[in-house]
């Protein structure tokens, strides 16, 4: 019979063959606010050499780390490129760098946030330069996004995006990793739309 191997379900499944980037911004730029930030550094993509096939709703969402701090807007692209995963981080610490972002401290507020969340289900630990000793410049690659699972400002917009999306490590769909989010998890969360 011509029928597939559990082993090779799961790998299919796990196949993943797309280039996930988060958005978030909390703080105007001389693009306009939050969500205009977001569609200007959309629209700067391509000239970068980013295509943007898909891109989620934008997303009103509380800060995570200090209620003293302006609410978000994100967003979630899937995104072609020919570049490796360093050489992608890297351009969009660039792009972070046109929209004025200012690095003073780890989760400051910020003109522009581009977090490289997926690539192609590769896994690349994150390696030194984390915790409090980290700094306050960009992080080495890490790959998924270490935080990823437990954001729903990450999750919602993922889903939107990519629904059949699995975590390239735990293989645990995104709609399961919605469900295991804290009861209080999506309060404050508000859809925008666009
Ligand atoms: N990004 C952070 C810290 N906290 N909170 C929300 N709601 N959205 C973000 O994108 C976000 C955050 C660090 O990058
Ligand atoms: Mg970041
Ligand atoms: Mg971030």
């Amino acid at each position: 019979m011509n029928s597939l191997a559990v082993k090779d379900i799961e790998r299919s499944s796990f196949a993943a063959s797309s280039v996930l980037v988060a958005l978030g911004s909390n703080l105007a730029s001389a693009a306009g606010g939050p969500q205009q930030t977001l569609q200007a550094a959309l629209g700067l993509m391509p000239a970068f050499g980013l295509r943007v096939r898909i891109r989620s709703p934008f997303y009103r969402t509380p800060s995570l780390k200090e209620d003293t701090q302006s609410d978000y807007v994100n967003s979630l692209v899937e995104v072609e490129t020919a570049l490796p995963p360093k050489a992608l981080l890297a351009l969009l610490h660039r792009i972070e760098d046109q929209f004025g972002r200012v690095r003073r401290d780890r989760w400051g507020p910020r003109t522009l946030d581009l977090d490289l969340l997926d690539y192609r289900g590769l896994i690349v630990p994150a390696a030194g330069r984390r915790g409090p000793e980290a700094g306050i410049g960009p992080l080495p690659l890490a790959l998924p996004h270490p935080a990823l699972a437990e954001r729903a400002f990450v999750l919602l917009p993922l889903r939107d995006v990519a629904p059949g999306w699995r975590h390239p490590v735990t293989g645990v769909s995104v709609d399961a990793l919605i469900r295991s989010l804290p009861a209080d998890a999506l309060r404050g969360i508000e859809w925008l739309g666009g």
